[in-house]
């Protein structure tokens, strides 16, 4: 989960000489000077290197071959009014040749911090286009910029632009997304022993009749709805329908309902055992410093990145932000956390316990066995989904102070790019310096509790692994406790994002509780009693994620063997969270385990609701109560099909799925040339503080479940992530176990 703020480029505004703008309507304020380019380019600038020639008319220029970031070639002007809470419509003509180059078409601010308001990233053609968009701005300057953005071609290209135009005091677009049919369902597949509920979108506030039809379109079964009022989570009126009578197999079933007829489905339990395999075969292609292979990943093979070669600076030898350390550390390895090219300890912790975990608890170990992965190390005798999660332990174990250099035994928070770099950029020619950042107890108490959980799951393939990870675990948990307030900070975003967590308190309860777990020692026995974490009721409306990592300690402690005092109280305790979220996901018509606070939902809340159906699953692991089995079943509905968009959040799954999540090598919207996300890569989901300029412009206004859109711009609603993907493996797992 990143917080990438887009940069922009700082350049020097040309001088001002204004002819008459373009006629526009009485109301509406042309803010760009000369945007038809008629008898010169002023005050428009462009790059060093790329002067602008008239042309017919056009403002045309020879993009160089060879740059990195769309901004290093552009063409823009300075000096541009913006109002908050204004409408703008922005608008030009522009062609490319040849064919396909794409123009990075931005409204932002033209000095430190360079931030994007709005951006769209048309792919040009010979002929020529007139693009329009509208948004609405959020801030007020006098400073902001238009640009065309063009670098980052491996090729010269020609650039022709004209009729550049910006006017404000234009109604607001209303953006209306494509939600086809109102009878949602789960678009990949019912089980045919679980339960099968539709949410019905209509007008109508009595039961409404529906059939269940097979794929030959026979009715197979029928019944009536159930009005459930309007639903706060997205609005709308709704209806629920119950069709869990019907239990045979098969594909193509569609409902039909008030004269709809939902997207089709299966009823069938193995396609969640493909998606077992697809959810952690995504961590492959996020590996760094690693080639991945064709043969392994066919349209997804790319060279390694960050290994020390050019342009990459690599990750071989990297020294400290200024004044941070005086040391460099090989820091090679590792998962890319989302869709940059940062690692980040605290989020590669919670990705790995989620990994291990999984495993543990798997009563089907040899579903995630050797060779079920299609990975380098798929023939090893070692299970898969140890080898990846190992692939990101190795890292983390890099990330600790050496021996005798102040503050050993800490752990680097995070290591990434000095400065944001755009998108698209594949990892091996990322050209920016990377820097380690300072050490957190955060980080440090990560790394604590991930390799001794690691300890005890290898040590039956790798015994000299399992001690140096117990090992460094102790360390690490005894620097932690010498320091014990050294806090990450939210301010810490440039080139990569925060992570700041200043509450470590769960993460120390977690790293006692892993500690406990893998020696059986009274010391950190006692740390995990006495702390205040251990009987508070930490499943409250939200969930766990990277920065509140109590519930990994407590799940631990109730489902590994142990013999800690009161350990029937944990386990209770997993219980009663669990009965808390069963409560609001019966109350919820669309059947989601999650109900923010005033409705407002949290960047990557798919995250979220799936880290509350863990806690359910581990509630039936330790009860065996059905009711909680079933709610997990229920609760994967929302993420594949039905939903207020109705649209599975899983790419390749479903007849409508997550396709274009953020990320610079996934980047298939931008660059034809690059795939988009492998099968089985998880969206964040709705947001409701839409972040990001983007998802602003379409969404400002949406309710709970509306605030998502499937666009690559779109990074606080639609990234993809290693610790998004570890909770949909995790899941998946145990609903593919369950069958
Ligand atoms: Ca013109
Ligand atoms: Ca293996
Ligand atoms: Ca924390």
């Amino acid at each position: 989960m990143i917080r990438t703020l887009s940069a922009a480029v700082l350049l020097v505004a040309g001088l001002i000489a204004a002819p008459a703008a373009p006629a526009v309507a009485a109301d509406e304020v042309e803010q760009v000077v000369n945007g038809g380019f008629g008898t010169s380019a002023d005050p428009w600038w462009s790059t060093a290197g790329m002067p602008i020639a008239l042309r017919d008319g056009k403002a045309c220029v020879d993009v160089p071959a060879g740059t990195v970031n769309r901004w290093d070639a552009a063409v823009g002007q300075n000096d541009i009014d913006l109002v908050a809470g204004e409408t703008y419509r922005y608008s030009f003509t522009a062609s490319g040749d040849p064919d396909g180059h794409v123009a990075r078409a931005i409204v932002g601010l033209s000095v430190s911090p360079y931030d994007t308001y709005f951006e769209a990233s048309p792919a040009l053609t010979v002929s020529g286009d007139t693009y329009s968009y509208t948004f609405t701005s959020a801030v007020t300057t006098a400073q902001a910029q238009v640009a065309l953005q063009v670098g980052g071609s491996a090729d010269a290209w020609g650039l022709c632009l004209d009729d550049v135009s910006l006017v404000g005091g234009v109604p607001p677009e209303v953006y209306v997304p494509d939600t086809g049919p109102r009878v949602r369902v789960n678009q990949v597949a019912y089980l045919p022993r679980g339960p099968k509920k539709a949410t019905l979108v209509t007008a109508a506030t009595t039961r409404l009749p529906w059939q269940l039809k097979n794929a030959a379109g026979a009715t197979v079964a029928r019944g009536y709805s159930v009005p459930r009022g309007v639903d706060a989570s997205s609005g709308q009126n709704v209806q629920t329908i119950d069709f869990g009578g019907y239990r045979k197999r098969g594909t193509g079933f569609t409902l039909v309902a008030d004269g709809e007829t939902s997207r089709p489905f299966d009823i069938d339990a193995a396609v969640y055992e493909q998606l077992r395999a697809d959810a952690l075969t995504f961590y492959y292609t996020q590996r760094s410093g690693l080639e991945i292979r064709a043969d392994l990943r066919p349209g997804y093979a790319r060279p390694a990145g960050h290994v020390d070669a050019a342009p990459n600076l690599g990750d071989g030898s990297v020294p400290c932000q200024s004044g941070v350390c005086d040391y460099r550390l090989d820091v090679t390895g590792g998962w890319y956390d989302a869709g940059d090219h940062g690692k980040y300890v605290v989020n590669g912790g919670i990705s790995t316990w989620e990994l291990l975990n999984q495993y543990e608890r798997t009563a089907e170990p040899a579903k995630l066995g050797d060779g079920t992965l299609r990975i380098p190390e798929s023939a090893n005798k070692v299970p898969d989904i140890l080898d990846e999660a190992r692939w990101e332990l190795e890292f983390m174990l890099k990330m600790q102070v050496p021996a005798g250099k102040p503050l050993a035994g800490m752990v680097h928070h995070k290591i990434h790019d000095a400065n944001w770099t755009g998108l698209p950029l594949l990892p091996n020619l990322d050209p920016q310096q990377r820097e380690l950042h300072p050490v957190s107890t955060a980080a440090t108490l990560n790394l604590a509790a991930t390799a001794a959980q690691a300890a005890r799951l290898y040590r039956r393939y790798d015994r000299a692994f399992a001690a140096k990870a117990l090992a460094a675990a102790r360390t690490a948990y005894t620097a932690a406790l010498a320091n014990p307030a050294r806090y990450a900070l939210d301010s810490d975003g440039t080139g990569g994002g925060a992570y700041g967590d200043s509450k470590v308190d769960d993460d120390f309860y977690w790293a006692a509780a892993e500690l406990y777990l893998s020696t059986g020692e009274k010391k950190y026995a006692a740390d995990i009693l006495a702390s205040p974490v251990h009987t508070a009721d930490i499943f409250g409306a939200g969930a766990f994620d990277w920065a509140s990592t109590a519930a990994a300690g407590r799940l631990d402690l109730a489902l590994v063997p142990n013999k800690l005092p009161g350990r029937n109280q944990v386990r209770a305790s997993i219980v009663a969270g669990a009965e808390k979220y069963l409560k609001i996901q019966t109350a919820h018509p669309y059947g989601v385990a999650y109900a923010p606070a005033n409705n407002m939902w949290d960047w990557g809340s798919n995250s979220l609701i799936l880290n509350n159906l863990v806690v359910v699953a581990s509630a039936y692991d330790i009860s065996g109560r059905d009711k909680f089995r079933t709610a997990v079943y229920e609760g994967m509905d929302y993420l594949l099909g039905r939903n207020a968009l109705n649209q599975s959040y899983v790419t390749g799954y479903g007849e409508v799925s997550s396709k274009n999540q953020h990320s610079r090598w996934y980047a298939h919207q931008l660059d034809a040339n690059l795939p988009n996300p492998p099968r089985g890569s998880l969206a964040g989901g709705a947001n409701s503080s839409i972040q990001d300029p983007y998802a602003q412009s379409k969404l400002t206004g949406c309710v709970g479940q509306f605030c998502y859109i499937d666009d690559i711009q779109s990074w606080s609603t639609n990234e993809l992530t290693i610790n998004w993907n570890s909770a949909l493996a995790w899941v998946v797992s145990f609903v593919a176990d369950q069958n």
